[in-house]
């Protein structure tokens, strides 16, 4: 397999897919090497197999608005990949969500989930269906017609969604309560769940903890302390607001926090009764951050992401995907950053990934920082299955192991000659190599 060939092949296959190609094109050429080592693989024709989703479900969603109006969005699930173990990923609710999004969602989704050493596939699906600005009403209604197509494809050992953008604790709540009635069982089909139904202590907390717990990993191989170091967060959402919360605790500044109209910064690093008002304001209220910036006396800056404005240790983009280009990451490279860990999914451009690369600094892709958020779905599933309930200090203990163990992971197969670690390399090679040999001895189905 030569990797320039393939992705030609599959850039012309998919022409109008920009990020799933983007995707595909840096997971190809990192384990380009490695699958050649298996000519088993070849033979199989695996990688193609592998790259393109096993099935896509593609339907309208029609309901009603609170003004009496008939209104109509669109409904996704690929379900990329089930090797390993049964489809899961998240769900999506926002404007901007098409096919090409959602199919590299789900593809990075597969290799993510098979670092976290427990048994998923990969999936992803959504909407283009805003929840801003609605009612819960219509929220609600909104996610019983999403869940009256879906209800058919998913099931607690065939495909189990859960939240991503636009879709927390609510929507999964409606989404669940719909699955429930249509399909007349009570079963861990979803992850995210109320903690009354079901739902995983720690689970909120999973994506935002684990990352920083990544990032402790990667700090203590440059025997860096986070105590002190300020720290760019952007986004405002679920992962961005409990990374803010662990890193308080852990003595860190936190210096900006962002949504999509605008950024604010924080030159004195985010206190803990700062972070109580943030958290009212963005959970209780679903409030702007601006209203926070305005609140609080802080700069708030229209239109504009947080890495050319604060200086900062250490990046944390958690907003969404290609949120930081080129000019950012030299911007960041220039003002001594000397770490980034990626809370969402893919949010670094190409460029920006070979900068940080070409610089050296620590640089862990979604992919492997952001895999708590779903290994305390996994462990969600295995208490469900269980049918019993770990506490909250059970399934922190094990999630900080489970980063331990991708970090180690990474380091095993992305050490370079001169001992740092390409964790881009480290990553896809060691999320391929166990979905590869599972495909393998499946054969071709
Ligand atoms: P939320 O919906 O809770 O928050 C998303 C945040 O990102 C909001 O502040 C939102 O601002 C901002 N945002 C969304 N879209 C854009 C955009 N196009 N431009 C600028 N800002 C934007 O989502 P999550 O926190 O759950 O997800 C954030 C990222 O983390 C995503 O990439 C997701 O895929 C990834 N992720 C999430 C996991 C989870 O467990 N939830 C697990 C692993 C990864 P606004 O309010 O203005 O829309
Ligand atoms: O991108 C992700 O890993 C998520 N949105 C979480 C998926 C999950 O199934 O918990």
């Amino acid at each position: 397999m030569k990797a320039k060939e393939f992705l030609t092949e599959i850039a012309r296959r998919f022409p109008n897919e920009p990020e799933y190609l983007q995707a595909v094109e840096e997971v190809v050429t990192s384990i380009e090497d490695v699958y050649n080592e298996y000519p088993a693989f070849e033979s199989q024709n695996l990688l193609e197999r592998l790259c393109i989703p096993e099935r896509i479900y593609t339907f309208r969603v029609s309901w009603v608005d609170d003004a009496g109006r008939v209104r109509t969005n669109m409904g996704y699930r690929v379900q990329h990949n089930n090797a390993i173990g049964p489809y899961k990923g998240g769900i999506r609710f926002h404007s901007s969500v098409n096919l090409s999004i959602l199919k590299f969602l789900a593809f990075e989704q597969t290799f993510k989930n098979s670092l976290t050493t427990l048994a998923m596939g990969g999936a992803k699906g959504g909407s283009d269906f805003s929840p801003r600005g609605k009612s819960d009403m219509e929220v609600m209604r909104f996610c019983q017609a999403f869940m009256n197509e879906l209800y058919r494809h998913i099931g607690a050992d065939t495909d189990v969604p859960a939240g991503d953008i636009g879709v927390g604790g609510r929507e999964v709540g409606y989404m669940f309560g719909w699955y429930k009635k249509m399909q007349r069982e009570f079963s861990g089909t979803f992850t995210g769940k109320g903690m009354d139904f079901g739902g995983s202590l720690m689970r909120p907390e999973a994506t935002g903890y684990g990352n920083v717990y990544f990032l402790l990993n990667m700090l203590s191989t440059r025997g860096i302390d986070i105590r002190g170091k300020r720290v760019a967060i952007s986004g405002s959402g679920n992962v961005a607001i409990y990374t803010a919360d662990k890193l308080i605790s852990l003595g860190a500044k936190v210096v900006s926090l962002s949504d999509s109209d605008g950024t604010v910064e924080i030159p004195d690093g985010l206190t803990r009764e700062q972070y109580d008002r943030v958290f009212e304001l963005k959970f209780a209220y679903r409030g702007r951050i601006s209203e926070f910036a305005a609140q609080e006396g802080f700069p708030y800056y229209e239109g504009r992401r947080p890495w050319q404005i604060v200086k900062c240790d250490i990046a944390l983009p958690s907003a969404t995907q290609n949120e930081l280009d080129g000019d950012d990451a030299r911007a960041l490279l220039a003002n001594g950053c000397v770490a980034v860990s990626e809370g969402a999914n893919m949010p670094s451009t190409r460029e920006a990934v070979a900068e940080f690369l070409g610089a050296g600094i620590l640089y862990a892709p979604g992919k492997a920082a952001n895999a708590g958020g779903v290994s305390v779905s996994g462990l969600e599933m295995a208490q469900n299955a269980q049918k019993l309930s770990w506490t909250a200090e059970e399934v922190d203990r094990r999630l900080r192991d489970i980063m331990a163990d991708i970090h180690a992971q990474c380091v095993r197969y992305g050490t370079r000659p001169d001992g740092s670690v390409n964790y881009v390399k480290g990553a896809n090679v060691a999320g391929f190599l166990k979905v590869a040999k599972a495909m393998h001895a499946q054969g071709i189905v």
